[in-house]
């Protein structure tokens, strides 16, 4: 009998507010796990989200829908409610079934849900943010479809349905009220309370299992998104959460230990270049070189061969995401490498995004003179080459001739005068863009003055926008962007997992991580040597912060001090590793869960 039940054959659901609508690192989560999960699950998969025209048209192809199967008479019930519900295959890697379900047809009956929701669970939603409202009115739409679906469920299979987050779960409460025939996951990928108070409160992590979260959520006006975070986690049949760290908050917000621990992969065949990630290293390098004399170069210039890329990224959250750290850091830095007397020149790029105006017009125009330059170099080189030829040809001698005789007045001219023009005395600027406000990095620079002086070891280049193929400054794309450089910088004090330096891994590219980001302290946890392998990580959990920027400078003094035979074995090595982190090896971790939720649906 046990064994009969063990092999019932069972159906996956995921939802998430971002499938096939990118805000972060959700989609980051679902997208790359699809090959994986459709790799398993094949036709006994679906997700879930909302639909948002623009981004469909890109990723969205619909299906026709036909009412010979269980999801096609969900949603054909739906649609003759007037509810507008999409079917189709999400253009990714894995072309999964997706239903989307626009918001705006539901809209109208936000209010009334939301007695409902007042009625059932006691969670108030009175004057909330805008997204608050989609969220039930999507949290509808997937309850009225989920409930649909399960009763159509004729095979009888399991139909496991895995909540992504609070913002795809505000109707989990209900489903469960309603004793609807599903087994549930829930998986937060942080918490609402932990993003406010950990950028809020000194010390977030000691004081963590004293704080009041209701109260401190009507503190921060966010008291319907935690409610609703805390009913789902405390409803799901299977709590999870993306690491240790995540865990502990979930017990002091939610009130709920996690069963499991979800950790994040990618999907690392993708970015596998084999032997050729040095040869894509060097070829991106050169691309961000030509933003680096094109942007320093007028005023100062340095040895590109004794200078070292590092960057950071991500959304500005600027002490959560180590932005602060990183820049005391480097004040450090700049003054270690004066002392040493370092031949190294270290750029350090900031890619994050803020409300600006447009590129700075002088940063461009800066680069284009560089194209310029360049064009009068070429024109040069091939009129040298062509008369330099055709003297060899014609004469007897042996010697070389003086080949100042083979270029041209015209382009000597020309290509003295556009120098003279572009050279400056004005400092490079630190950001690239026009700002709309100054920020917390622009006063930071001020405070340090890091200000990309002649004589600092250390250059700033703040670029707040994310970096995509069509930006005039690097052409290039962010991936490309992350190979050419040499390490990437992410010290976070709060981040549930954090992918950026697991995108820096898969290209073969070090990275610096913290042990309160869920990846260092997973990396930690499975991998003793991780610095062998081209993974620093800074100690925020136990030393204060002016102890962990002086570690973090040091790491960084000790990068600058390694030879190139040595980043280039580094490279090699952090290539190595990434597999560790590819869904084929992760994914066991959420089948666990699907199996501990319908066991305990069963009991
Ligand atoms: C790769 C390329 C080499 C290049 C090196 C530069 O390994 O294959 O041709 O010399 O990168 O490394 P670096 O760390 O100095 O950018
Ligand atoms: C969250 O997105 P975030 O950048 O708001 O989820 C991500 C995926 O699990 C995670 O990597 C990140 O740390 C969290 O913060």
């Amino acid at each position: 009998m046990e064994k009969k039940v063990a092999e019932k054959k069972k159906f996956l659901v995921e939802v998430a507010w971002e499938t096939c609508n990118q805000v972060g690192g959700i989609y980051t989560v679902i997208r790359t796990k699809v090959p994986s999960m459709v790799e398993k699950w094949g036709d006994d998969y679906l997700l879930l989200g909302p639909y948002f025209p623009q981004t469909a048209a890109a990723e969205f192809e619909a299906l026709p829908v036909t009412d010979e199967t269980p999801i096609g008479r969900a949603i054909l019930s739906m649609r003759a409610l007037g509810l507008q519900v999409h079917y189709g295959n999400w253009l990714i890697t894995g072309k999964p079934k997706i239903v989307l379900f626009d918001i705006a047809s539901m809209y109208e009956q936000v209010d009334v849900i939301k007695g409902k929701i007042w009625e059932n669970h006691k969670i108030s939603t009175l004057g909330v943010e805008e997204l608050v409202n989609q969220t039930i009115a999507l949290g509808e739409l997937i309850r009225i479809f989920l409930t649909q679906f399960a009763a159509e469920n004729k095979s009888k299979k399991d139909i496991v349905v895995h909540f992504h987050e609070w913002m795809a779960s505000t109707c989990l409460p209900d489903l469960k009220k309603d004793k609807v025939k599903i087994s549930t996951v829930f998986t937060t990928h942080a918490t609402m309370l932990g993003r406010y108070l950990a950028g809020n409160v000194p010390n977030f992590y000691d004081v963590l299992d004293k704080f009041d979260w209701h109260k401190e959520a009507v503190h921060y006006g966010i008291e319907a998104q935690a409610s609703f975070e805390r009913a789902a986690a405390q409803k799901a049949d299977v709590l999870t959460t993306v690491s240790d760290i995540t865990a502990k908050e979930c017990v002091a917000f939610l009130g709920r230990i996690p069963e499991l621990i979800l950790p994040n992969g990618l999907n690392i065949q993708r970015f596998a270049a084999m032997h050729e990630h040095q040869n894509l290293h060097s070829l991106y390098k050169k691309r961000i070189s030509d933003f680096v004399m094109g942007h320093f170069f007028q005023n100062q210039a340095f040895d590109l061969d004794q200078t070292l890329y590092l960057f950071t990224s991500g959304r500005f959250e600027y002490s959560n995401k180590g932005y602060d750290i990183t820049l005391d850091a480097l004040e450090i830095l700049n003054r270690k490498m004066k002392e040493a007397g370092s031949k190294k020149t270290v750029i350090m790029f900031f890619i994050t995004k803020q409300p600006y105006h447009s590129i700075d017009p002088e940063v461009l125009h800066s680069r284009a003179v560089l194209d310029e330059i360049r064009e009068n170099c070429q024109a040069i080189q091939k009129e040298v080459g062509d008369k330099l030829f055709e003297a060899a040809a014609s004469s007897n001698d042996l010697q070389l001739p003086d080949l100042n005789q083979f270029v041209d007045e015209y382009w000597r001219l020309r290509l003295r005068r556009t120098v003279q023009t572009w050279k400056t005395n004005a400092r490079p600027k630190v950001v690239t863009h026009l700002l709309k406000q100054e920020d917390d990095i622009i006063r930071n620079l001020h405070r340090t003055q890091l200000l990309n002086n002649p004589d600092d070891k250390v250059k700033i280049v703040y670029h707040p926008d994310f970096i995509v193929s069509t930006n005039p400054l690097f052409g290039l794309d962010y991936g490309q962007f992350v190979r050419g450089c040499h390490l990437g910088v992410f010290p976070s004090y709060y981040e549930p997992w954090g992918y950026t330096p697991l995108e820096c891994m898969a290209r073969g590219v070090p990275t610096v991580t913290s042990d309160l980001s869920g990846f260092g302290d997973y990396m930690m946890q499975i991998m003793r040597d991780y610095e062998q392998w081209g993974v620093s990580v800074v100690n925020r959990k136990t030393q204060n912060y002016k102890e962990s920027a002086e570690q973090l400078a040091n790491m960084l003094f000790k990068f600058t001090q390694q030879t190139q035979r040595d980043r280039i074995t580094q490279r090699n090595r952090v290539e190595s590793i990434a597999d560790t982190f590819d869904w084929s090896n992760l994914r066991g971790y959420y089948d666990t869960a699907h199996e501990l939720a319908v066991l305990k649906k069963r009991k």
